[in-house]
């Protein structure tokens, strides 16, 4: 497990995170998520490894809790498959028991496309809720249907995708960007930026009065040990 930092845009200073699983072979080499992703969405354990992060996360966060260390929100990404079990967020919420972990210290994070099955994601996300775990909306700005998943309210930060900073810099965009920024924080949402690379970008982000920034600016993702630095 991995964390990749978020930052306040205004202040610069950590905020929170995002777990992000990293496969090291035995010889030490990488294989990138790009390439077991897809086929764990393939073959079904994309499930699993939801549920491994998922355990993790709760695990660390409740060691560094009773180090007395300050502990930020981890976010861990839930896939399309483990929100197809209705009843997910009972597992989910079984693990923080046996962990003892407060609901302010997980986040989870949901890609734009699973709102396509709307009812009943709709609900399950509803109960995450309910139980006091935040749901950050991922990848937003790459999908079909953002305007009609701003209007879903089930759930609380949108993270707006690269794709959409990468515009930074052009009138069009960062025309774009300023509404949809207004937008959804005028419906109630946290806004986070993600992918970005450039002190350009975070000073467009900053008078856009955009709440966080993850990206490669602040911090790449790190191993557990140099994440531990960093909030220490
Ligand atoms: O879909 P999701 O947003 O969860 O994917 C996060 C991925 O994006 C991570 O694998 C991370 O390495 C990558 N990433 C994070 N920040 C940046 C960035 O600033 N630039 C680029 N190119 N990739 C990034
Ligand atoms: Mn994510």
């Amino acid at each position: 497990m991995w964390y990749q930092p978020k930052y306040s845009a205004a202040e610069g200073k950590i905020v929170g995170s995002e777990a992000l699983v990293r496969w090291r072979k035995e010889d030490g080499s990488m294989v990138s998520p790009g390439e077991f992703i897809p086929l764990f969405e393939h073959n079904g354990m994309i499930v699993k490894l939801d549920e491994y992060m998922f355990r993790a996360v709760c695990r660390q966060q409740k060691k560094w809790l009773e180090e007395g260390k300050v502990v930020y929100p981890v976010s861990i990404n839930i896939s399309r498959a483990s929100l197809y079990f209705l009843d997910v967020h009972k597992r989910y919420q079984s693990i923080m028991q046996e962990y003892q972990i407060e609901p302010e210290y997980i986040q989870l994070e949901v890609t734009e496309t699973v709102m396509e099955e709307k009812k009943n994601i709709y609900e399950l996300l509803n109960k995450f809720r309910g139980m006091g775990i935040k749901i950050l909306m991922d990848d937003f700005g790459t999908g079909y249907s953002s305007l009609a998943t701003l209007s879903m309210q089930c759930f609380d930060t949108l993270k707006l995708d690269k794709t959409l900073i990468d515009h930074i810099g052009t009138k069009e965009g960062e025309t774009m960007l300023y509404h949809i920024i207004r937008m959804g924080q005028q419906i109630g949402l946290h806004i986070t930026a993600e992918g970005v690379e450039s002190e350009t970008q975070v000073k467009f982000l900053q008078t856009m009065n955009c709440n966080d920034i993850q990206g490669f600016y602040f911090s790449r993702p790190v191993p557990q040990k140099e994440y531990e630095q960093m909030i220490n």
